[in-house]
């Protein structure tokens, strides 16, 4: 039996076998799904990226050294199967194959860890155990092409926009936000940390006169949370626009985000269906809540908060629970802020901020930045930063700095709102958490 590749090729993928090329001979290339020997036929169903695909021996039809080896396959094997196309009503696509040659180029070990056909229901800690056999899975590999569509209209929408993809530094000398734990790292003989967000250099950017730019990257961050929505690595969407300010930037953002619901709903029918989600597209802008309005809203609701104090999680859900789908909660306390966030020129007291959220879920913080050294330096020294620890970043606002905005989006969270999953591990192929390092 071959175990190399030799000459052997695939002339076509599952999704590409029809009753239009019935009589046709092919090579298709996948893993075992199910093998059912029931004497006188033999059904072996193969899987590849985009599908499943009938392959039927019948006895009286195939020569019996390929009813030895379809009889010699195990699940999950990888194998290489030359055959003629026929047409079969009752096949999963109306065709099935019948072999002519067998060529196992991978044998599968058995008993599996984790069964990709899903007749067995798996716990997440062993899905992720196991995750290459998990992401076998169509529902499971559906999140990915779902994500990944997501990231190609994202990058389109920018493109589109004139704004300049730029790739920042994930090794970084010091904090970048205050605030959140940064994980540190030894860089040769001096201390290091992993960037938690590309905040500053995204704001250099404009001091360097790109205009507008985005970056889509890692973030890292050394929480000690354990939900179902906060990761230690997360993937973070920047955007950054000088002669801009919040009400520009949520504008775009709106647009991104509607741009990707309708791209989603487009072109990801059939994973949608996979997942069993149906994803509703909202019309128009996204609503506004303010948070003075946002505090009133979820006290009514039986939360207890004083205005000034962040939304707790239950906080959040009471809002989330009226509020169905994204809206933006705006306006918020310049004091619950980052440094970099402009306060409002009428009420010093608010900030310049917004949420995007989706029902109770953060999916986007943003804000118009202070663009003058002195307030920068003042707001810093209000939250107890050191300005000496961000020298390179406040250098960046003394000799011409642009009046700008932006917003970070989490990806991840994104794409639970895409897919309808509730863990947003099920949305990062290897992820990351409390307890998580491998695989
Ligand atoms: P913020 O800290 O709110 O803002 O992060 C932006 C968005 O990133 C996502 N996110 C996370 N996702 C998963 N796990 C985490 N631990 C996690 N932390 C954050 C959220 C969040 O809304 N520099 C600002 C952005 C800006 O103002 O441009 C920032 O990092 O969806």
């Amino acid at each position: 039996m071959e175990y190399s590749l030799g000459t052997l090729r695939r002339t076509h993928y599952s999704k590409d076998i029809s009753p239009e090329i019935a009589g046709e001979e092919i090579l298709l290339m996948g893993w075992v799904h199910e093998i059912r020997d029931l004497g006188g036929i033999i059904f072996v169903i193969i899987r590849d990226r985009d599908g499943l695909m009938q392959i039927t021996a019948p006895s009286k039809k195939v020569d019996p050294s390929i009813l030895e080896d379809l009889r010699a396959l195990r699940k999950e094997s990888v194998v290489a199967i030359k055959g003629t196309v026929q047409e079969a009503g009752k096949a999963p696509n109306g065709v099935e194959i019948i072999p002519a040659e067998i060529n196992i180029l991978n044998l599968s070990n058995q008993p599996l860890p984790l069964d990709p056909t899903e007749k067995v229901r798996a716990e997440i800690d062993t899905r992720l155990n196991s995750r290459f056999l998990d992401l076998r899975k169509a529902n499971v590999s559906s999140i990915f092409k779902i994500k990944a569509n997501m990231f190609k209209t994202i990058r389109e929408y920018f493109y589109e926009n004139e704004v300049i993809e730029i790739n920042t530094p994930k090794l970084v000398a010091s904090a970048t936000e205050g605030g959140t734990e940064l994980f540190p790292i030894t860089y040769f003989e001096k201390e290091a940390f992993l960037g938690q967000s590309p905040q500053l250099y995204k704001q250099m950017m404009m001091g360097a006169g790109f205009d507008k730019v985005f970056e889509i990257a890692q973030i890292f961050r050394a929480e000690e949370h354990d939900t179902l929505r906060h990761l230690n690595e997360a993937v973070s969407i920047d955007f950054e626009a000088s002669f801009m300010d919040d009400r520009d930037v949520l504008k775009i953002l709106d647009g991104m985000i509607t741009k990707v619901l309708q791209s989603t709903k487009e072109n990801c029918a059939a994973e949608l269906e996979a997942l069993n989600f149906t994803l509703d597209i909202p019309e128009g802008p996204f609503p506004e809540v303010t948070y003075d309005d946002a505090v009133d809203i979820i006290n009514s609701k039986g939360v207890d908060m004083e205005w000034g104090e962040d939304l707790s999680r239950e906080a959040e859900k009471a809002l989330g629970d009226i509020q169905d789908g994204f809206y933006f909660l705006t306006q918020w306390p310049l004091a619950i802020k980052p440094f970099y966030a402009m306060p409002d020129s009428e009420r010093p007291e608010i900030s310049c901020a917004f949420d995007l959220m989706y029902k109770n879920l953060e999916i986007s913080s943003g804000a118009t930045r202070v663009h003058q050294y002195d307030l920068l330096v003042k707001q810093m020294l209000e939250r107890d930063l050191n300005p000496d620890g961000f020298g390179a970043y406040l250098n960046a606002f003394k000799y011409g700095m642009a009046p700008h905005a932006g917003w970070g989006v989490g990806a991840d969270r994104l794409a639970m709102v895409l897919t309808g999953v509730e863990n947003i591990r099920e949305t990062v192929l290897f992820p990351r958490d409390r307890h998580r390092l491998t695989p």
